[in-house]
């Protein structure tokens, strides 16, 4: 009753068929038809489709990754189909998991998968239940031999390569197992070649050119944008996925909107990926053991939350075990010596002295205001190196990136206390301006360096993270721009608010749609 019925990896392996008796023509047409026409399209609608004189139907198992698909002639009315391939996906799954476990096309082409006795008893079952519901026994009958008599003539209408076939199998009913007509490769012949030259009908060995790609381009980068990365960012990542696109033969079942997705998908995480490993309790430990203090500074646009993210950033030090001078070296906003020291006396009760041997873990260096914040934040280095402190954390007056004369007092900060990190802190809410702050400080950073090999940015502190929703572009825009590491996510106001990044989630926030 059936003409054929096949299970085929999305990746276009062939892992078992059936072809039904007296059943000669090839499948391999009608198949390769339902990819190009509607798999590969997309257009899933109601799993059935028509060609020529057959019906077809089919099941995605996305799961592992699998398509399930039934051919019988279109005159017929098979009211059992839609089960069947329901219940031989279950059975095939059932019986197959742990092979089907095991990912990469060179383990499906591995595994033998002898189907072919549960298949029959499947087939039997379902036919024998259609048979059941319905009395019309000689219609059936009937019907199967229109359906050979179709079969016969699509033969004779076709080219010469399948009347040969024809009479090379002429009374070969259900073809034996691992010998079925693979139209990508030839499963037990290992022929590599049949499967790359079946490819090519498949697909059309299609590579990607620049104009195939423009709109998925066009619509991911204003998906990009609308995520809160900065413009000329999203449309630079964009091109390099063109670029790294371009000439690339589709994969079979692949779309170019696919495709494109994950490649940029693939950018982003690169991105995100620190190149350099930023390990500041390590580090810190490195400092002491040459008996000298870590120092840290924090840089950035007013009101991003410097202060507040050096103090949660304290806590996480002082509960990692070690102790903390805060220099405050914005002598410049009203309040910012007394915000520090709130801080820092919160910090001390949550761990108190006589927890620590009678030292506080934390101090604060401060000089007032008005005064030249390098020379305050030199002092206070000194202090912690006799004061044997392992972290001195210098908080400094937010700036705009504009303001040379601030920016300039900032390098010199830098130039003259070569602090061993430089932390930009910058505000995860930021769009396109999240370029311009970066750009700007780290151009200020090297004019005014009085070294051959200048102090820049080595990490960002991205905060607020938690008022954004899924909005996460800057996280893209500032490590894109600068290729430092985001070090700390801030996630709220309280000390425990800081967070490490995580990319891949990230990424999913970004591409969700
Ligand atoms: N929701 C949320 N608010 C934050 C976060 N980090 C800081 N804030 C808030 O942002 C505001 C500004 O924080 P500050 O730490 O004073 O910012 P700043 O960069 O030191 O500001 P200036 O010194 O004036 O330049 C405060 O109300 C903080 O509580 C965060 O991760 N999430
Ligand atoms: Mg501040």
């Amino acid at each position: 009753m059936l003409d054929f019925f096949t299970i085929f990896s999305k990746g276009g392996i062939v892992l078992w068929c059936f072809q039904g008796a007296g059943v000669t023509e090839s499948f391999t047409g009608p198949v390769n038809a339902l990819i190009r026409s509607v798999i590969l399209q997309e257009r899933s609608g109601n799993n059935s489709y028509t060609h020529e004189a057959l019906s077809l139907k089919y099941k995605l198992d996305n799961e592992f990754e699998l398509i399930y698909v039934v051919g019988f002639q279109k005159i017929l009315t098979l009211t059992y189909v839609d089960k069947f391939i329901d219940d031989v996906q279950l059975h095939f799954r059932d019986r197959y998991k742990n092979e089907l476990e095991q990912k990469g096309a060179l383990k499906l082409l591995n595994n033998n998968y002898e189907f072919e006795d549960d298949f029959k008893m499947l087939l039997r079952e379902a036919e024998d239940s259609s048979k059941a519901k319905s009395p019309g026994h000689m219609r059936t009958f009937k019907e199967s031999e229109k359906s050979q008599k179709t079969v016969k003539s699509m033969i004779e209408t076709k080219g010469g390569d399948k009347t040969k076939e024809r009479s090379g199998k002429k009374n070969k009913n259900t073809k034996k197992e691992g010998e079925c007509c693979c139209w990508w490769y030839s499963k037990k012949g290992g022929s590599f070649g049949g499967m790359f030259g079946m490819l090519k009908g498949l697909v059309g060995s299609k590579s990607l050119t620049r104009e195939d790609m423009e709109s998925v381009l066009d619509k991911m980068r204003d998906h990009l944008i609308a995520k809160n990365v900065a413009a000329e960012i999203a449309s630079q990542l964009c091109d390099s996925v063109a670029k790294k696109l371009e000439g690339k033969v589709m994969g079979t079942f692949t779309t170019v909107a696919s495709t494109v997705k994950l490649a940029l998908q693939d950018s982003l995480v690169q991105i995100l990926q620190p190149k350099r490993r930023v390990d500041i309790l390590r580090d810190v430990m490195e400092a002491q053991s040459q008996r000298r203090p870590f120092v840290i500074t924090f840089c950035g646009v007013n009101g991003v939350g410097k202060s507040t993210n050096l103090a949660k950033i304290s806590f996480w030090l002082i509960e990692n075990g070690f102790t903390v001078l805060i220099a405050a070296c914005d002598t410049f906003r009203a309040g910012a010596v007394e915000q520090l020291r709130t801080h820092q006396r919160r910090l001390n009760s949550l761990h108190p002295p006589e927890q620590h041997g009678g030292r506080p873990v934390v101090q604060l260096y401060e000089k007032g205001y008005g005064k030249d914040a390098a020379g305050i934040a030199m002092e206070a280095i000194a202090y912690a190196r006799n004061q044997v402190f392992d972290v001195v954390l210098v908080d400094t007056a937010g700036r705009m990136q504009d303001n040379a004369p601030l920016m300039t007092a900032l390098a010199k900060l830098i130039a003259v206390n070569m602090p061993d990190l430089v932390l930009f802190v910058g505000e995860a809410l930021v769009g396109n301006e999240a370029v311009d702050q970066l750009v700007k400080f780290n151009q200020a950073l090297a004019d005014h360096s009085m070294s051959d090999r200048p102090r820049l940015i080595d990490g960002i502190v991205l905060t607020k993270f938690d008022t954004i929703d899924d909005k996460v572009g800057a996280a893209i825009s500032m490590t894109y721009i600068t290729g430092q590491p985001i070090v700390f996510v801030g996630t709220g106001q309280t000390y425990n608010d800081l967070r490490s990044l995580n990319a891949r989630a990230v990424v999913s926030a970004l591409m969700k749609a």
